[in-house]
């Protein structure tokens, strides 16, 4: 094991470096200062890679840059990972905020984007099932007859982190962006299935939307998840009409959705059109085989898994960013303190601890950790690392939650679909 973190290790050093040469040309002609880079799959150095000396001879076939999302309403910062169905998640710097403002926050979605509705307080909602009144609730009931409460809670992909995975898992290649931090304005789903009354036999919740699947067919819902009674029941999972108080966008599923914190995003079923309470574990699309599941006993990497050897995977695993400075960052020369800022956060857990390196991993020293506002909001944390000299600096971030588990140096435990990939998050910095 500490075989292969050293291999790994010295392939991104190696990338680094060779980026590095590019970057210098880019610093001189001043185009690195300020501009947001997104790590590619090599890791921190990519930044430094994205132009060529233009003396140099060309490439032969030069990568494909991110490519950046245009759509109304969002920052064109954000890297666009699939456009069908549309992918884009939030390079690390964007998420600099303590809450994640709309315009910056990653958007995933499985099937077709459905058209706006123009009546949104007619929307309507059904839970069924295992209760013992069935309910059929308007967007304008569910505001009237329950108690609204605003908390700022982390929303995060299952998949966060995957790009990390040797061999390449299959997926959206996110590297940490597939995550926000917005304030969700709803209602306790607890307090709406207590309206509806659980039977005895209610285990499980199955949700369903009004997007398509992309192949237009109506009979097959692009995504239909659902959790254990227990996180349903749990206070902080919420029926969501406002984000960061405003309306609900119709891109992150208004007029109306689910937010399950500290679980994989997929559970918050967006466009929220029935919860039907099961008697038993849902198996609806995105349930079953691979899907949202980690091993359970330790599989090899690339190999085919045999489903009977998965779990769903529930609380997401302890992750940290560093949002300031970017990656590529070009430092005035003599600096010889660096402030960083970030965020840390740990699904159903808290954060107790972060740490930094500027040296590889050799030593650390623990940054300054904020509280959260409330239970699922992230942890902002800020730190000054002292710089030597000038040249040229990785610096490493890792964080460790309220259980002790802390974030390895690559991304473990490797699964087809590539879930629980929480390697340190990594940032390259040239000093003068
Ligand atoms: N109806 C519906 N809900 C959905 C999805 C979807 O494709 N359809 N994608 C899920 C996934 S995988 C994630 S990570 C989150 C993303 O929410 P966002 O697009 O608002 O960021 O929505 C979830 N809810
Ligand atoms: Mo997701």
């Amino acid at each position: 094991m500490a075989q292969n973190n050293a291999t790994k290790a010295a392939g991104d050093v190696d990338a680094i470096r060779r980026g590095f040469l590019g970057g210098t040309v880019l610093a001189a002609m001043g185009t690195i200062i300020g501009s947001v880079m997104p790590l590619s799959r090599d890791g921190a150095g990519s930044a430094y890679a994205q132009g060529a000396a233009p003396a140099a001879p060309p490439a032969p076939a030069a990568p494909k840059g991110p490519q950046h999302l245009k759509f109304p309403g969002k920052n064109e910062g954000l890297v666009v990972l699939g456009d069908r169905p549309l992918v884009a998640e939030t390079p690390e710097s964007l998420l600099d905020d303590e809450t994640t403002p709309t315009e910056k926050f990653y958007i995933r979605n499985n099937g077709q984007i459905p058209e706006e509705t123009k009546e949104p307080e007619k929307w309507k909602i059904t839970i069924d099932g295992e209760v013992n009144n069935k309910l059929e609730l308007t967007l304008g009931e569910l505001k009237s007859k329950y108690k609204a409460v605003t908390r700022r809670m982390v929303l995060e992909c299952g998949g966060n982190g995957r790009s990390a995975f040797s061999p390449p898992a299959r997926g959206n290649q996110w590297t940490n962006g597939g995550a926000g931090c917005a304030e969700w304005t709803g209602v306790p789903l607890a307090d709406v299935l207590k309206t509806a009354g659980l039977k005895p036999g209610a285990k499980y919740t199955a949700h369903y939307s009004s997007d398509l699947h992309l192949s237009g067919d109506p009979a097959k819902p692009p995504l239909s998840r659902g959790v254990r009674i227990e996180k349903a029941m749990d206070p902080n999972t919420l029926i969501v009409w406002a984000m960061n108080g405003e309306p609900l966008p119709n891109i992150h599923g208004g007029p109306v959705r689910l937010v399950v914190p500290g679980w994989p995003g997929s559970a918050s079923q967006k466009w929220l059109t029935r919860i039907w309470v099961r008697d038993k574990e849902h198996d609806g699309p995105g349930m079953t085989e691979f899907s949202y599941r980690v091993a359970i006993k330790p599989m090899v990497p690339g190999d085919k898994g045999d489903p009977a050897n998965f779990r769903i995977l529930e609380s997401m695993p302890v992750r940290s960013i560093i949002t300031n400075p970017a990656n590529g960052a070009k430092i005035p020369a003599g600096t010889k303190e660096l402030k960083l800022r970030g965020a840390a956060w740990a699904g159903d857990l808290t954060v107790k601890q972060v740490d930094l390196s500027t040296n590889a991993g050799a030593s650390w020293q623990k940054a300054e950790l904020g509280k959260p506002k409330n239970k699922y909001d992230w942890q902002r944390w800020t730190a000054t690392v002292k710089l030597p000299s000038d040249g040229y600096y990785e610096i490493w971030v890792r964080a460790t939650d309220s259980k002790g588990a802390m974030q390895p140096h690559q991304a473990a435990f490797w699964n087809p679909q590539g879930y629980g990939g929480n390697a340190m998050h990594r940032i390259a910095v040239l000093v003068g």
